[in-house]
């Protein structure tokens, strides 16, 4: 069994990947929920639906979020009513039946877990998606320039990621448990896989809630992380200047140094090769591959390639 600790985009990219190497039936994904808002009285998980959405062939490729020929009238509606106030985070005319659904059966009772499985039923994703938790995690931003604390939304779609930032805080991380079968998976897992996210508001509001980060150190030798850093670039979203904002290194041994506890493999892009020798300095296996994702073929050899990594180094002959 495979069990991958993911974020948004990157991630889903990453498990259609894995689905292509192995049954996506052994594989069990533990998703951040801290980019998780409510809006309009609905309780939208951006990462769990960009997962779900992608796994399900149904996402906006545009984007890498939200449904493909989604229609916008609601939008459109609530802009003009508003006078432009409301409106600024887009959920599509499609995708708000998911949103409508998820906050109905939780005003029913149904945990976040159970509604998850219902909507990955719904679009027959056979890999096993877990939120990282029931409870409420809410990853906070504190913006560099006012020193004020934002939600994750309001800093990632509100201010378009455009501005410093000085502090991470996850509010509730500490408290909340595990979500049922989240710890029992990561102990259990022959191959456990760090997704190529943000490794600070994806990645790292997974570890830190409920015991899962111990729990993945405690199997460090099976973990093999992908790194989202490519030449010293994100691919998407703002995880290079964010690790440079909050003192790391933006780059594959920035990656290495944030996941050595965790993590016994590191899987580096083809123009990241020369920093192989940094990562190793680190206790941590570097593994050269191509990690760019731009379709279901390159998604998959890097599916190969992390599966193989989790094998170890090839024998000696
Ligand atoms: N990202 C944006 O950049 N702008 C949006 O308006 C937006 C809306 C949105 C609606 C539903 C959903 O599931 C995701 C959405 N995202 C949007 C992505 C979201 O902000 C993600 O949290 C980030 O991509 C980080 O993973």
């Amino acid at each position: 069994m495979i069990v991958a600790l993911a974020g948004g985009v990157g991630a889903a990219r990453m498990l259609v990947g894995l689905s292509a190497a192995v049954d996506p039936a052994g594989i069990t994904a533990v998703v951040n929920t801290g980019d998780d808002t409510i809006l309009h009285g609905l309780h939208i998980s951006p990462d769990l639906d960009t997962v779900t959405y992608t796994l399900a062939g149904v996402v906006d490729p545009g984007t890498g979020w939200g449904l493909a020929g989604e229609t916008w009238a609601a939008m459109e509606e609530l802009r003009a009513c508003s006078g432009g106030r409301l409106g600024w985070f887009s959920l599509g005319d499609r995708d708000l039946g998911t949103h409508l659904y998820r906050t109905t059966r939780m005003g029913e009772g149904a945990t976040l877990s159970a509604v998850t499985a219902e909507i990955a039923a719904r679009w027959s994703v056979a890999v096993r998606l877990l939120p990282m938790s029931d409870e409420r995690v809410e990853t906070r931003v504190v913006l560099a320039d006012t020193g004020t604390e934002v939600g994750f939304q309001e800093y990632f779609v509100g201010r378009r990621h455009d501005v410093a930032v000085s502090a991470v805080r996850l509010a509730g991380a500490d408290a909340a448990a595990a979500a049922p079968g989240v710890l029992d998976a990561i102990a259990g897992a022959d191959l456990l896989v760090i997704c190529p996210s943000n490794p600070i508001v994806s990645i790292g509001p997974v570890l830190a809630t409920g015991g899962i980060g111990a729990a993945v150190a405690r199997r460090r030798d099976a973990v093999v992380a992908v790194s989202p850093i490519v030449a010293g670039r994100a691919l998407k979203g703002p995880a290079d200047r964010m690790l440079a904002e909050l003192g790391h290194e933006p780059s594959v041994v920035g990656v290495a140094r944030l996941w050595a506890p965790y993590a016994a493999a590191l899987v580096i892009d083809e123009a990241d090769a020369g920093r192989a020798g940094d990562i190793e300095a680190l206790g941590v296996r570097p593994v050269v591959a191509r990690t760019v994702m731009t379709g279901p073929a390159e998604s998959a050899a890097l599916g190969r390639a992390v599966v193989d990594a989790g094998s170890g180094p090839p024998a000696p002959r």
